[in-house]
């Protein structure tokens, strides 16, 4: 289990970025699973303003040099892209500069951190609370793939090899159940006899010969902002994994994350199925500001990869599980067993629709692109 953020000590650190103002407060922000987030009060002659402080997760991003990387050349690039539109400040991630200028401190331990500047009037949901909503949020994450169409060579680097290949992700899962390192595989046999019922579904996105293009890779509803008074998806965060892949990537992990009125970790599993009406508006926002680069064959795999992505998300959280707990943050017993079962339940859900799914996305894109 890793250390909670309100136990590291931000003092040295703070100082080492160009905020601007007197330094007031901290508070751990957020309720991503992987790195430590804050949030910055200053007092400025003008009032006060807010900042995001991250402490990069070494144990899961080994090369962060690279990642930021990414995220410099990707932050740019959009920055360049949008430089036309109105409030462009608050349409992509500014990084803070330390005051050597770089985009990241490395403090003595070797941890490395970086700042945003923070996007006001806008939040991030952790459950989709209308159509509205999903709408917005899938046409953002289109947008932020079209946007990145252009990006120049070189490739982006792979800041986790292998993110999203399931066959891989299913391997890992079989090695841990032999492994059995926390004593749980007996704990969990009907998750293990619903995974391997389903290990068929694991290569069909990697065996369909989809084009690669620049994704995001964890498109989880919590990872676009929301604008306070418009409800515009004003701007993707979490930039960590942006590199080359899949476009259901993104797709299925919104899906995945703004389809179901439970939370990831609900334990009451009648609260966990797939809202058709929620899936329709999907379809619709991420059509778009996406349909215009879409090919057919990647239309044709839309309504199968949100079933593929809660699958593989099941298996992570499994896997995990049966690990003794070393890869997410967990705040309870049995944590990642109660994120695997929501997965698993979800994909019953959606095998159950997926027929109607399958129609719903020719019907829009074939309406779309007759137009
Ligand atoms: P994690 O990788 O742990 O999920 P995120 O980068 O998604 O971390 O940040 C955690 C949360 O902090 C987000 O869900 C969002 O609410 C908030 N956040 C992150 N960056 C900003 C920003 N620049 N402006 C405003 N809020 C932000
Ligand atoms: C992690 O960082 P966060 O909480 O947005 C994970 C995603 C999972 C997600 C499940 C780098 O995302 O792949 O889909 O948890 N990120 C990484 O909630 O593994
Ligand atoms: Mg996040």
């Amino acid at each position: 289990m890793s250390t909670p953020p309100s136990e590291y000590t931000l003092g040295p650190v703070i100082p080492q970025f160009q905020f601007s103002g007197d330094f007031s407060v901290a508070f751990p922000y957020g309720s991503g699973h992987i790195n430590d987030t804050w949030r910055l009060l200053f007092h400025t002659a003008s009032g006060s303003v807010h900042f995001i402080l991250q402490r990069i997760n070494q144990n899961i991003f080994k090369n962060p040099l690279a990642l930021m990387e990414n995220i410099e050349r990707v932050t740019a690039h959009l920055a360049a892209q949008l430089v036309d539109e109105p409030d462009l400040e608050r349409r992509v991630l500014t990084l803070i500069p330390t005051r050597e200028g770089g985009p990241w401190y490395r403090d003595d331990e070797g941890t490395y951190w970086r700042a945003y500047r923070f996007i006001e009037r806008a939040h991030s949901y952790d459950a989709v609370e209308s159509t509205e909503q999903a709408f917005q949020a899938a046409r953002a994450f289109g947008r932020f793939q079209h946007l990145l169409i252009n990006l120049q060579a070189p490739r982006l680097h792979d800041t986790i090899p292998d993110f999203h290949d399931t066959p891989k992700r299913f391997t890992s899962l079989e090695q841990a159940i032999t492994a059995d390192a926390a004593n749980r595989a007996m704990l969990v046999k009907q998750e293990i006899a619903f995974a391997f019922a389903r290990q068929s579904m694991t290569g069909v996105l990697l065996n369909a010969n989809l084009p690669e293009r620049v994704t995001h890779n964890d498109t989880k509803i919590n990872n676009v902002l929301l604008d306070d008074a418009t409800g515009e998806g004003v701007c993707v965060i979490d930039l960590d994994t942006v590199m080359p892949g899949l476009i259901h990537y993104d797709f299925g992990d919104i899906v995945r994350t703004a389809t179901c009125p439970a939370a990831e970790d609900e334990r009451d599993l009648s609260k966990v199925y797939l809202q058709f009406p929620l899936f329709e508006a999907l379809v619709h926002g991420y059509l778009s500001s996406a349909g215009c680069f879409l090919s057919g064959p990647e239309i044709q795999h839309l309504a199968f990869c949100g079933k593929l992505i809660t699958f593989e998300m099941g298996i992570r959280f499994l896997t995990d599980y049966l690990a003794g707990d070393t890869y997410y943050k967990v705040h309870r017993d049995g944590h990642n067993l109660d994120r695997c079962r929501t997965q698993f339940k979800l994909v019953e859900s959606i095998e159950q629709q997926e027929d109607a799914m399958d129609k719903l996305v020719r019907s829009i894109a074939g309406r779309d692109s007759a137009a």
